[in-house]
């Protein structure tokens, strides 16, 4: 195949006409010419692991740990890894629409016009040690088909329940249990109030007395982690029962 060739224009020295220039062909005035760029940043190069000045090692990244922050539909998931997580938290949330009146309850009181469709991510670091993942569940039983993807690898999770709407989460506990995942019922007392005591919830949740049942605020980041804080607990009972068995 013929190739085609540019034509071989002489190397200008630094600072003068190109050969190839308009101003070289045709005449005319000599252009200003192009303004000298900063020098690049220096290229990334990963911090040093070696010992620091003072000998010793550089701290360890905290262990990561999986945490679901599960429930029914409208329980204030959402609202709870918002309220915990020091990002801004990923979100998947939709529309609710016309088609899902009588199929989505978020009860009398809720001023609900969206749905996590997917899921909702956030994270916490508890201590030096510690970082919390915190992965939100969707709440509408038409995707509960991803709960095993989202449990794999947790630790623990959080069963958030609202007190007005009960049985929207036993399928939830049910699945924990069915999971053999350690879990700890969270009842969000919204607007501050619980629709029964926590004895009466415990009994229509049926949960054993192994599982422990906190009351909650899924909008205070306190409160949130505080019920984390009991989650971990659980996990960690768990793990170090499993290690002596
Ligand atoms: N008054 C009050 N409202 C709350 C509380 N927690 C959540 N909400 C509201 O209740 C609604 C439901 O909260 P979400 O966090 O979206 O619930 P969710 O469990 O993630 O819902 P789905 O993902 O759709 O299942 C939202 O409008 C929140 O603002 C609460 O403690 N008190
Ligand atoms: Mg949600």
């Amino acid at each position: 195949m013929d190739s085609v060739q540019s034509p071989d224009w002489p190397v200008a020295p630094p600072g003068a006409l190109a050969g190839n220039s308009a101003a070289t062909r045709y005449g005319g005035p000599v252009p200003a010419p192009p303004p000298q760029h900063p020098a690049p940043p220096p290229p990334y190069r990963p911090p040093a692991t070696a010992p620091t000045a003072t000998g010793t090692a550089r701290a360890k990244p905290p262990i990561p740990v999986k945490i679901l922050i599960a429930g029914g539909f409208g329980v204030g998931k959402t609202t709870s890894v918002a309220a915990i997580s020091e990002i801004v938290p990923l979100t998947t949330e939709a529309e609710m629409t016309m088609a899902g009146i009588g199929v989505d309850d978020p009860g009398q009181r809720s001023e609900k016009t969206t749905t996590t469709v997917a899921m909702d991510f956030g994270c916490v670091t508890i201590d030096r040690s510690l970082k919390l993942y915190l992965f939100g569940t969707p709440g509408q039983s038409r995707f509960g088909f991803m709960w095993d993807d989202l449990a794999r690898g947790a630790l623990g999770a959080l069963v958030v329940v609202d007190s007005a709407r009960l049985d929207d989460s036993y399928p939830a506990i049910d699945f924990f249990e069915r999971a053999e995942l350690p879990f700890v019922v969270g009842v969000n007392a919204f607007d501050g109030r619980l629709a029964h005591d926590l004895g009466a919830i415990r009994w229509a949740l049926a949960i054993g007395d192994h599982v422990p049942l906190v009351q909650f605020d899924a909008r205070d980041r306190l409160s949130v982690r505080d019920a984390l804080l009991v989650v971990l607990d659980r996990a960690l009972d768990r793990a170090t029962r499993d290690k002596r068995a």
